[in-house]
C-alpha cells in the first residue's frame, strides 16, 4: 500500500534505528530495525536459534508475511509497528499472563504517547473506537537454554488506509486522530513498557491483570464461542486473575466454562466487532 505521507513527512513519523538506540541507551539488548521483512517473529525465531538473549527485539517497517493466530494473516503496510520481542521465562514464571501483560503494556504506550484510549478485546487485541488497532501473538518454542517467548506486537499507527475487507474492522490512530505519530517515540515506549511487564511477569501479574479486566470489553458482552465444529451462545462473566487472564462464560445451559486462551474464538452476538 502507498506510503501514507508525503515522504519528507514520512521520513519524520517512521521508526529510525539510530534514534530509537538513542531514546534507550541503557537497554541490554539493543533493537534491531529493518526496512521490510517477511515477519519480526520469524526473524526473532531465527535470531533465537543462533543464542538472542533475553529481550532481543526486532522492527520491520513493513511485512510480507505477518501472521496472526491459528495461521490467519496479518496485513503489515507501511505506518504500522510491527515488533517481536524475546522472553526467556524462567520456571518458576507463570506463562498464563504474558499476552494479558503485553496488552496492557501496550496499551498504556498508546496513551501516554499518543493520547488513545484504547480497550481490550479478549485475549489479544487492543481496539479503538470499536475498531482493531493492534494484534498481539505470543508463540512459545524451547530452544538449547530452555523456554522462549515470542511476543509479536502489530500496532496500526500511521497506517492510512486497509484493504477493503479490513476496512470496516481496523484503524490506526492516524486514521482515528487524524495526527501523525513519532514511531520510534510510540518503539521505545512500547519496548520500556513491555520490560517493565517483563519483571512483573516474575514479581506479581495481579495489578496488571485487574488492569487487564478493567479495560476488557468483552466482559458482560454475549457472545458465540466458535470451536472447529461447534457454534455455542455464552454470556462473557468475567477476566480470572487467578488464571492469567482467562476469560469465565456461562453457556446458556447454566454450564461455565473458562478460556484459556486459543481454545475457541469468539464472536459478538449483536454484530458489533468488540
Ligand atoms: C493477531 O492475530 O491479531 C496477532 C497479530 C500479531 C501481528 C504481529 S506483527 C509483528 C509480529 N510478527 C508477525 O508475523 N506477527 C506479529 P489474530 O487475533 O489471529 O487476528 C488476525 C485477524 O486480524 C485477521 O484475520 C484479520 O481479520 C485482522 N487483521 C489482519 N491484519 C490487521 C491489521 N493490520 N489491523 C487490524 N486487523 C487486522
Amino acid at each position: 500500500m502507498a506510503s501514507p505521507f508525503g515522504a519528507e513527512e514520512r521520513m519524520q513519523t517512521t521508526i529510525s534505528e539510530k534514534n530509537l538506540r538513542r531514546l534507550l541507551p541503557d537497554r541490554a539488548a539493543p533493537p534491531l530495525v529493518f526496512e521490510r521483512l517477511d515477519s519480526t517473529n520469524a526473524e526473532l525465531a531465527r535470531l533465537c536459534a543462533s543464542g538472542a538473549s533475553e529481550g532481543a527485539a526486532v522492527f520491520a517497517r513493513s511485512q510480507t508475511a505477518g501472521r496472526g493466530r491459528l495461521g490467519r494473516t496479518f496485513e503489515s503496510p507501511e505506518g504500522g509497528l510491527y515488533l517481536s520481542v524475546l522472553w526467556r521465562p524462567s520456571e518458576s514464571d507463570p506463562l498464563f499472563p504474558i499476552t494479558a501483560l503485553a496488552a496492557v503494556a501496550v496499551r498504556r504506550a498508546l496513551l501516554h504517547i499518543c493520547g488513545v484510549d484504547t480497550q481490550i478485546k479478549w485475549r489479544n487485541d487492543l481496539l479503538l473506537g470499536g475498531k482493531k488497532l493492534c494484534g498481539i501473538l505470543a508463540e512459545l518454542k524451547t530452544d538449547a537454554r530452555g523456554l522462549c517467548v515470542l511476543l509479536g506486537i502489530g500496532v496500526n499507527v500511521n497506517t492510512r488506509a486497509f484493504c477493503e475487507d479490513l476496512q470496516p474492522r481496523a484503524t490506526s490512530v492516524f486514521l482515528h486522530t487524524g495526527r501523525a505519530v513519532d514511531e520510534t517515540r510510540l518503539a521505545a515506549e512500547i519496548l520500556r513498557e513491555l520490560d517493565a511487564a517483563r519483571r512483573v511477569l516474575s514479581e506479581n501479574p495481579k495489578p496488571y491483570l485487574a488492569e487487564y479486566a478493567d479495560a476488557c470489553i468483552t466482559v458482560g458482552k454475549r457472545v458465540t464461542v466458535l470451536r472447529a465444529e461447534t457454534a455455542r451462545s455464552a454470556l462473557a462473566l468475567g477476566i480470572d486473575t487467578e488464571l492469567g487472564g482467562a476469560l469465565r462464560i456461562r453457556y446458556d445451559d447454566g454450564s461455565e466454562e473458562l478460556l484459556i486462551s486459543g481454545e475457541a474464538t469468539l464472536r459478538a452476538e449483536n454484530g458489533e466487532y468488540f
